[in-house]
């Protein structure tokens, strides 16, 4: 029983430097954990199961480090990936720590602080590149405000938009084979940050100059922190193609971003979306993004990155279940979820519009009589999460 939730490098599963490596310092209270050495962190992934890791620039190559040192951070690390065998699938910026960027980076109102965030981001998207990997996320945490006037929304999402066309000329001069990946999130640290939902970063990636290639990289807990459901987000971005990457966490409803691991927080969430991942044919890496909580020692840190791995297999197993079932097939008939893909005027415009039962002999109120047959249809999913079918 144990074995079947195992992970292996064929379950695509990879995390964040940052993840694992978070010392627990909230606004709060200090760091709970010492510093981790990036090569450790590898080394304890690889033997976990996971196929995968990440990084901002920051955390592999500390902030002001020089030239030369920079150069020995990136080839012990290399030396780990060859070792393990752990890929880089993608990396991503830190362009919210340092104090220059308390105003944002690419939406800062300091002219000078946008250009450097750019070139930072370029440098490392270098490097991304040379690693191998295939995505680069953009999160941009400090991007917004806490005050009305301090901010010109409409201006600064030129800027976005500025940053974000620079950066697609550069990839696309170098011929580097990397897309995009914007990832949402309400507030925290900002007051209210710009393209705050992933329906927002939607519509932002269309009026860029080579819409093809940006994505997004939804949250859990950032579309739950805005009280949405994160399943139907993501839903939306794979119908628009555009769902680049994940990042997997847990979250208990509207509050600060929790970073749980995955699984934890709202459950049945986690259920619907490994549902709608393994059957949606998403084949980029799962993506843990948590924060071990910080009254864990490494033991409890480690514990919960495995915890990540194992409860994303199990809601996979459970999941796969459901849709197995005879059971559950005709529940899905009786809630008629067959109807649902037939095109509602195949017969077109003039079809429906010459129609009489459409309209005119419509039985409305026999139609409104039928019972839709979900709640049966839920409990079915609640058996099966449950684990008693
Ligand atoms: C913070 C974000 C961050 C991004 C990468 O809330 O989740 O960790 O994923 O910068
Ligand atoms: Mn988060
Ligand atoms: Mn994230």
């Amino acid at each position: 029983m144990t074995e079947r939730f195992t992970p292996t490098p064929e379950d695509k599963f990879s995390f964040g430097l940052w993840t694992v490596g978070w010392q627990g310092r909230d606004p709060f209270g200090d760091a709970t954990r010492l510093p981790l050495d990036p090569v450790e962190s590898v080394q304890r992934l690889a033997m976990l199961g996971a196929y995968g890791v990440t990084f901002h620039d920051d955390d592999l190559i500390p902030f002001g480090t020089s030239e030369s040192e920079r150069e020995s951070h990136i080839k012990r690390f290399r030396q780990v990936l060859d070792a393990t065998g752990l890929v880089v699938p993608m990396a991503t910026t830190n362009l919210f720590t340092h104090p220059v960027f308390k105003d944002g980076g690419f939406t800062a109102n300091d002219r000078d602080v946008r250009r450097y965030a750019l070139r930072k981001t370029i440098r490392n998207i270098d490097l991304a590149a040379e690693l191998g990997a295939r995505t680069y996320v953009a999160w941009g945490g400090r991007e917004g405000a806490e005050s009305g006037a301090a901010k010109d929304v409409r201006v600064a999402l030129d800027r976005m938009k500025e940053a974000f066309d620079l950066l697609g000329e550069y990839v696309t001069e170098q011929e580097y084979d990397l897309r995009f990946a914007i990832e949402p999130k309400p507030n925290e640290p900002r007051g209210d940050i710009l393209l705050p939902t992933v329906g927002h970063a939607l519509a932002f990636i269309e009026r860029l100059e080579r819409p093809e290639l940006y994505g997004v990289n939804p949250e859990v807990g950032h579309e739950q922190m805005a009280g949405l459901n994160v399943t139907h987000s993501v839903a939306q971005a794979l119908w628009a193609d555009k769902l680049f990457h994940i990042d997997l966490n847990g979250q208990s409803g509207i509050k600060y971003d929790q970073d749980l691991r995955f699984g934890a927080g709202d459950l049945r969430s986690a259920f619907w979306l490994v549902d709608l991942l393994e059957t949606a044919g998403y084949e980029g890496p799962r993506h843990f993004d948590f924060k071990p909580p910080r009254t864990e020692d490494f033991d409890g840190v480690w514990a919960s990155a495995a915890g990540c791995m194992r409860n994303y297999l199990i809601l996979k197993e459970r999941a796969a279940a459901f849709r197995a079932n005879p059971r559950v097939r005709e529940a899905l008939r009786a809630a008629r979820l067959d109807r649902l893909m037939l095109p509602t005027a195949a017969d077109g415009l003039s079809g429906l519009l010459a129609d009489r039962g459409a309209f005119e002999e419509f039985d409305v109120e026999e139609a409104a009589e039928r019972g839709m047959a979900f709640e049966a249809l839920d409990q079915l999913a609640m058996d099966h999460l449950l684990g008693v079918r």
